[in-house]
């Protein structure tokens, strides 16, 4: 082995000089000005709280480091099997904050920090959100990472170094505006890994031919090579020395390829040009969530990142000089959605174009190591790509991808030899004008396990878009594993001053590791003490809602109201219009309602947040709506403290950190079965706030756990959606009555030009109600209306989210992960303390 090689007197020197990480508050105080001094060349005189915030994140990122290697070491000596989680996302926030406390030093940095003249939480909010996703699947990744650490998975993330992560969202005149987010600028939590580099072919020719033992051999030859270039993220557990990786890959040209001789030429722009055009390729995150566009650099992504990756991950196997037959029993690949479905074709490549195995038994190998996990069940997210599109820039890959297509095609005939039309169904190309390659299929034939993300959906992929599949596998390739959340940082790191408290209650801080003991908080239910400070610890965060609504928006709400809460993506099947079209109906009620009965009333903050996919008119124009129905409600004196509307700008994770202990209400209104699963349903109630939602997703099961009485449910179920799109699609459906009531007001003008919103009112008035708006509106506006009610008894309502947090254990992404690692993965945590 590679350690027998290193003489003693060599790696004594190396023992007795290894860094060890500082541990009291004086040492990181020295670690801190060192960093200050030395590595920023700064000092007590310009010390700002940006440069307090990178000494900081300098002096835990050495701790992090030492541990970070003693993992990878220990991992490689370990030689157990690993699980790669392949991802196009990953929306990791900030990270300061999350390492202290994951390293237990936050108390000793917050006393350090204070005697050099600085508050953490100012130093904390100075970092840059790492936002390299668009949402709930790119912020799964992030919890799956942080569970996998804390539970002493070896595991490694593989994702992409976008240069520019999720746009920043400003509203302008109540329209959004999307400013590029380049937040590169100083990042001390990456490591550049100049000699972990990796060239990528794209474009090119297949030159097939008999090699010397007579086999006929392709090889994809030609084109142009671009080179990744591992940039490496340490990922800490919490309270356990693991500290995993996440390898991101940047592009830049391949050395060969900047063109010197058209450098000397005198053609230096257009050499300059090739560098340009191979950085691009890392240089976006597509900003669409659940919806595919199909362009070509898209692809380029996805092929850039997987081929880095697998190219990779079979080095790192290639070390252990083991057999190929073994690979499954070293590796496991996760696919986050189909978007890695190349990764596949290019292992299959790699096993039999380069390694020279037969085709049945790579196929094998390539089987065994993946599983796929699907998202969504929306037509328009199911990524498709078109065969001449991919000819080009993946000739080889489409050869075997057709190869693929043709054996399964093959073993679907021999197993339905009457059903020809089956064959055209389930191919994985698609028949149409151009052809094109569903995705989704090459990802389950290429696996051995298909999971869906809550158990609605789990059994929707099964009777619906999947429903062939199960016929030629059977229904034990697809499961289901249900999404979860990190309690760290969902808990602990977001509301710190409940975490206590439940400390306090449960004796320690265990339930960080195992959330299923939060369930003795059910015997604090009478405790009249513990009550009040719960409701204490909930008003103190509204009131820090509250005062950055005030600081963003200059609207002053009042903390004694209702928070009710809908922040997530804006699109039409999460349906923020019906949420504001409810809130124009309330503010046409209390316009209407006498003194007495507003004096009745319940005091309401409705609260939105999200972004819009930049060419997604219709989620800009329920924006635009949500800003203008806030203009006039929030200046209207007669309404007051009775209602108020706010768009918070540029939702992202750390502002959901400030926002979901904050809640009393959160809205998780989809379309049943539309929205796999949700998450931040997870969130806010495992911080003492209560759902108003529709039954779909993860809302099923969160009402299965915490019980009936603590969720408000409301509108048509899944099974019905079908039946009723149909009756409006025949003109059998009539508008609610109180629904037309407020457009009759929005056409009137009452929110500014109507015709700004009219798309948005004609999708559902003449263009079939799609979502079901009209269907549930009735249900919608009875169900606030049983919230007001409850709300009013605020013992009761305390609870009610108490009782509800104590039995939000099973949603801890710990759980999540040991499902997967049970299940799918067949991997064992690594013991630490040996
Ligand atoms: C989810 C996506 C998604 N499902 C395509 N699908 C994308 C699809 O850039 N693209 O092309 C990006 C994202 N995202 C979400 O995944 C589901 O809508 C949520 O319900 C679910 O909770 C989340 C995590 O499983
Ligand atoms: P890789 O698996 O070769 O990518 O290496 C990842 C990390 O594992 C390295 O940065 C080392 O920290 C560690 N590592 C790699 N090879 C060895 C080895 O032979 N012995 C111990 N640790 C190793």
């Amino acid at each position: 082995s590679v350690e027998a090689s290193i003489p003693e007197p060599q790696r004594e020197a190396w023992r007795k000089f290894s860094a060890s990480g500082f541990k009291t508050k004086e040492e990181f105080e020295k670690e801190f000005v060192k960093h200050v001094e030395t590595t920023l060349a700064r000092s007590l005189f310009n010390c700002d709280e940006l440069a307090a915030y990178s000494g900081t994140a300098l002096a835990f990122r050495d701790r992090l480091v030492i541990e970070w290697n003693k993992t990878q070491q220990r991992q490689t000596f370990a030689d157990q099997k690993r699980v790669y989680y392949l991802s196009l996302e990953f929306l990791m926030g900030r990270a300061l904050d999350n390492a202290m406390l994951n390293v237990g030093l936050k108390d000793v940095a917050q006393e350090g920090l204070g005697d050099l003249g600085f508050r953490i939480e100012d130093v904390i909010s100075q970092e840059h959100d790492a936002a390299l996703g668009n949402g709930g699947l790119g912020r799964l990744a992030a919890c799956f990472l942080d569970s996998m650490a804390s539970l002493n998975y070896p595991a490694w993330g593989y994702g992409l170094r976008y240069r520019y992560g999720i746009f920043k969202q400003e509203i302008e005149d109540g329209y959004q505006v999307e400013i590029p987010d380049y937040w590169l600028d100083f990042n001390p939590w990456e490591f550049p890994r100049h000699d972990v580099t990796v060239d990528i072919q794209f474009y090119g020719w297949v030159r097939k031919y008999t090699d010397d033992n007579g086999k006929s051999v392709s090889s994809w030859e030609g084109g142009e090579i671009v080179q990744a270039v591992a940039y490496d993220v340490p990922i800490p557990g919490y309270r356990t020395p693991t500290t995993n990786n996440l390898r991101l890959w940047s592009s830049k040209a391949a050395s060969g390829e900047f063109d010197f001789s058209k450098f000397n030429a005198g053609e230096y722009e257009s050499a300059v040009g090739d560098q340009q055009r191979a950085e691009t390729i890392s240089a976006v995150l597509y900003p669409n969530d659940n919806l595919d566009r199909g362009k070509e650099l898209r692809l380029k992504q996805q092929y850039f990142w997987c081929a880095a990756s697998l190219y990779d991950i079979v080095r790192r196997f290639k070390k252990t000089e083991r057999a190929w037959s073994s690979f499954s029993d070293q590796v496991a690949i996760q696919l986050n959605d189909t978007h890695p479905t190349l990764a596949i074709v290019e292992l299959q490549r790699i096993l039999v174009d380069i390694e020279g195995l037969e085709w049945e038994e790579a196929w094998n190998i390539v089987t065994n190591t993946f599983g796929y996990t699907n998202h969504t069940v929306l037509p328009e997210a199911l990524e498709k790509w078109s065969v001449p599109l991919f000819q080009n820039l993946l000739p080889r890959h489409l050869q075997i991808i057709y190869d693929i297509n043709l054996f399964f095609l093959q073993s679907v005939e021999r197993k339905f030899p009457k059903d020809r039309e089956m064959l055209s169904r389930v191919s994985i190309i698609e028949e149409s004008q151009p052809q094109m390659i569903r995705m989704a299929y090459l990802a389950i034939v290429g696996s051995h396990k298909v999971n869906g993300v809550a158990e609605l959906h789990s059994d929707l992929i099964k009777t619906t878009i999947f429903k062939e599949f199960v016929k030629i596998y059977g229904p034990d390739k697809f499961t289901n594993v249900t999404n979860g959340i990190t309690p760290r940082r969902w808990l602990h790191q977001a509301n710190p001053r409940l975490s206590e408290l439940i400390a306090s209650k449960l004796g320690g801080y265990d339930f960080l590791k195992d959330l299923t003991l939060l369930n003795k908080l059910e015997h604090f239910i009478d405790d009249k003490d513990f009550k009040r400070e719960w409701a204490e610890i909930k008003y103190a965060n509204k009131v820090r809602l509250a005062q950055h609504i005030q600081k963003t928006t200059s609207v002053s709400v009042n903390p004694r109201a209702l928070f009710d809460v809908q922040v997530k993506r804006i699109h039409e099947y999460k349906r923020q219009q019906l949420n504001i079209f409810g809130v124009i109906h309330r503010y046409l009620a209390i316009k209407s309602m006498s003194a007495e009965e507003r004096k009745k009333l319940t005091p309401r903050v409705s609260i939105f947040g999200g972004k819009a996919a930049p060419g997604y008119w219709m989620a800009k124009t329920i924006i635009h709506l949500i800003n203008k129905v806030g203009e006039v409600v929030n200046k209207d004196k007669d309404v007051g403290d009775l209602l108020k509307v706010i768009f918070l700008e540029d939702y992202n994770v750390s502002k959901a950190e400030i926002i979901c202990p904050a809640s009393d209400i959160s809205e998780h209104i989809s379309t049943a079965g539309t929205e796999a699963s949700g998450t931040s349903n997870m969130k806010f109630v495992l911080n003492g706030g209560l759902i108003i939602g529709t039954c779909d997703g993860a809302n099923i099961e969160i009402t299965r756990e915490t019980g009936e009485q603590n969720i408000f449910l409301f509108g048509n179920l899944a099974e019905d959606v079908e039946d009723l799109r149909h009756a409006h699609y025949y003109g059998k459906h009539e508008l609610d009555p109180e629904l037309k009531k407020v457009f009759d007001v929005i056409n009137q003008g009452m929110f500014g030009d109507q015709s700004a919103f009219s798309s948005l009112v004609n999708a559902i008035v003449e263009h079939g109600d799609y979502y079901l708006v009209s269907d549930d509106f009735r249900s919608y506006c009875e169900t606030q209306d049983l919230i007001d009610e409850t709300f009013k008894d605020q013992d009761g309502w305390v609870s009610k989210c108490i009782t509800s947090v104590a039995r939000m254990g099973f949603f801890s992404s710990d759980r999540c992960i040991q499902e997967y690692a049970e299940s799918i993965w067949n991997i064992e945590p690594l013991d630490v303390e040996k």
